[in-house]
């Protein structure tokens, strides 16, 4: 039997946890159906139910197994995929990118609460300074990988990979709220990640 994915989504225009996964996804090219559920419906804990145990989106159903949540997703990627580049090839830099992903999955709640993910553009943010610290630390990390991989492309660790996913929704955040970084190496790699095909179609596509 042909091996089988579906990623469960929530919509394009609301849920930066399934745009996480469907990165992934597509960057390791593999064959995978979508099943998006409408998150304002009614219905829509009971469908997501249906699928994932959490009654969160993004699952991934391969064959029989379910897997669920953006980094437990990411982590299978990476054991089925292992050459896909999603973790860089030195160690001490896929400790770091851990570090990073981690601490993206786990924090950052001003940014999440005060800036909603949308995909329309001309959004106003609650201000605080809260929110302006959180936004220093995303940008002290950008800044901090990008410099260390200068000569290598665009993305975090030089090619595209998941601490690259996880934070593409904060990009996404900045250009609906108008958020524009003084910094010029920030600025490129928010560039980087909007011009990025993947993310174009997820955004062209809502
Ligand atoms: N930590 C989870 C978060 C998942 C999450 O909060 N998903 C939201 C959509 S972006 C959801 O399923 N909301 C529907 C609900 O809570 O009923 C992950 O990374 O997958």
């Amino acid at each position: 039997m042909a091996d089988k994915f579906t990623l469960i989504l929530g919509d394009r225009q609301l849920s930066s946890w399934s745009l996480r996964a469907w990165l992934m996804a597509k960057h390791i090219g593999i064959d995978f159906e979508t099943k998006f559920i409408n998150l304002s419906a009614p219905s829509a804990k009971d469908e997501i139910l249906r699928y994932s145990p959490s009654g969160k989106v993004p699952a991934l159903m391969h064959n029989d197994l379910v897997i669920w949540d953006s980094l437990a997703i990411a982590e299978y990627f990476n054991e089925l995929f292992p050459t896909s580049g999603l973790f860089p090839r030195d160690v001490n830099s896929r400790a770091i990118a851990r570090s990073v992903i981690s601490e993206m999955h786990s924090g950052f709640q001003s940014i999440r609460s005060s800036m909603p993910f949308s995909l329309n553009c001309g959004l106003s943010f609650i201000d605080s300074d809260e929110l302006r610290l959180e936004i220093k630390r995303v940008e002290e990390i950008w800044l901090g990988l990008r410099t260390k991989s200068v000569d290598s492309g665009g993305y975090l660790f030089g090619e595209f990979g998941i601490a690259d996913a996880m934070f593409a929704p904060v990009v996404l955040r900045f250009k609906a709220y108008g958020y524009q970084s003084k910094n010029e190496i920030v600025t490129e790699y928010c560039n980087t990640i909007l011009n990025n095909q993947f993310v174009k179609e997820w955004c062209t596509n809502s």
